[in-house]
């Protein structure tokens, strides 16, 4: 790993935003590629941070500050990921489910598929079941994407679908869903289309799903 990126990765688990953005700007004045600096200086960062978090050895107010110097390097990123001129694919109405604040994840699925040329309508986090319903009614999107960090929080990806078969609009879109401790088997299980497991089998998710539309 570039001396950079290390730096970036140490940022991120300080919690340090300027320090993280000024390094995403050093590396891409330095010509790193975009995706490179996500995988191996911001996500790096980020996984030590779960990883003490899980340990006890970092509580949330110092995990916050980490999301935050994580979410500086991803604004910066994102004209970079998300290039200009793609054809328009396709629309997906895109959010973290009830009960859930963990936004970074959705953020940069959002930022890929924007890049492969979805239009993006993001509900934010702690979306409800109503939420989604309304906005597939006022979106008419292709596909309806739904994220959770949470074991707690998951369960909410299946009453949001339940909503949406409720409300008569199933059959008008593909969910696809996503998050830690989200899986295939559950994915199937809800009644979903499908599951991606980072932002890039999101994309290829995406993809698939029009495609069979
Ligand atoms: Co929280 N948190 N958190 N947290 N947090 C986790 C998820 C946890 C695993 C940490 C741990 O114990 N090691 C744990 C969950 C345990 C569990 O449920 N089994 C946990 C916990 C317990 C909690 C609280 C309950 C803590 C507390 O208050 N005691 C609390 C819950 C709040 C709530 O949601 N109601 C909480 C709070 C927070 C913060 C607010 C402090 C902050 C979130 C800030 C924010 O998002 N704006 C936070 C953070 C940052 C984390 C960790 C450290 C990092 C998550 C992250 O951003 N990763 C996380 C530990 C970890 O995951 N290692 C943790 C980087 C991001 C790029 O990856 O989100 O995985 P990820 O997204 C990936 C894929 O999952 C996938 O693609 C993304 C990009 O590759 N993906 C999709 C995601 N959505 C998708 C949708 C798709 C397809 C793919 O299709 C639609």
């Amino acid at each position: 790993m570039s001396r950079v990126l290390e730096r970036l990765s140490t940022a991120i688990l300080e919690g340090d935003k300027d320090k993280a953005a000024r390094l995403v700007e050093r590396a891409l004045d330095q010509g790193v590629p975009a995706k490179e600096i996500l995988d191996n200086g911001l996500m790096p960062g980020m996984d030590e941070v779960g990883a003490r978090f899980r340990r006890g050895d970092m509580f949330v107010p110092e995990v916050i500050m980490s999301a935050d110097a994580m979410q500086a390097g991803l604004d910066l990123l994102r004209p970079h990921l998300v290039a200009g001129g793609v054809e328009l694919v396709g629309k997906i109405v895109m959010g973290t489910v009830k009960g859930d604040l963990h936004d970074i994840g959705k953020n940069l699925v959002d930022m890929m598929c924007e890049g492969a040329g979805f239009e993006i309508v993001d509900l934010g986090f702690n979306v409800p079941p109503e939420a989604f319903v309304e906005a597939i009614k006022e979106h008419k999107p292709d596909i309806v994407g739904m994220s959770a960090m949470l074991t707690t929080t998951m369960r909410a990806m299946g009453y949001t679908i339940k909503a949406i078969e409720e409300a008569g609009l199933r059959d008008r879109v593909k969910i696809m869903v996503g998050g830690a401790p989200v899986d295939a088997e559950f994915a199937k299980r809800i009644g979903a289309d499908g599951y991606g497991s980072n932002a890039a089998t999101a994309v290829e998710l995406a993809k698939q799903l029009i495609s069979a539309n």
